[in-house]
């Protein structure tokens, strides 16, 4: 190998280096996130989901857009609903976890729109500072003639 190509694939090893470095924490937590957003329906439209960071941002659920603790309202909701749960003998997966609180109604950020309606107009229920332009009762309207709660109902798996 000539020095001038060993120095390009240098630079080229560099270069994947770097880049997997950058992808890397938007893939941080790909297990919840890679099962509840097709789940809530947040992909559609968008063959790259899984490498674009708005489409169920780690503020979905957490404070830090990087993920981990501490948990937002909404994730903190999700953690309980485990645990009630859990001492009702039922022990959920995750995405049965997500539709048994989507289909409580409770407002986890308290900006007065359910979780499950700004899970329908894909604001974020964990942050009051964010929630739909749509007049809650139009909202609620259109969230019920799509099906409600029901269409974010845990997804079956297929082969
Ligand atoms: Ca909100």
């Amino acid at each position: 190998m000539t020095l001038r190509l060993r120095v390009a694939a240098g630079v080229l090893g560099a270069l994947v280096l770097a880049a997997s470095a950058l992808v890397s924490p938007a893939l941080a937590l790909p297990k919840y996130r890679v099962q509840a957003a097709p789940q809530l329906h947040l992909t559609e439209g968008n063959d790259l989901w899984q490498l674009d960071r708005r489409v169920m941002p780690c503020t979905y659920c957490h404070v830090k857009d990087t993920g981990g603790a501490p948990w937002n309202p909404f994730g903190q909701a999700v953690q309980r609903t485990f645990a009630q749960e859990a001492e009702a003998g039922r022990h959920l997966t995750f995405p049965q976890a997500l539709h048994t609180l989507l289909t409580a109604g409770t407002d986890a950020d308290g900006d007065g729109y359910p979780d499950a309606l700004e899970v329908f107009a894909k604001t974020l229920p964990g942050d009051p500072e964010n929630k739909p332009d749509t007049p809650l009762e139009d909202l609620t309207a259109a969230f019920e003639k799509a099906g409600g709660a029901a269409q974010y109902a845990p997804l079956k798996k297929t082969k």
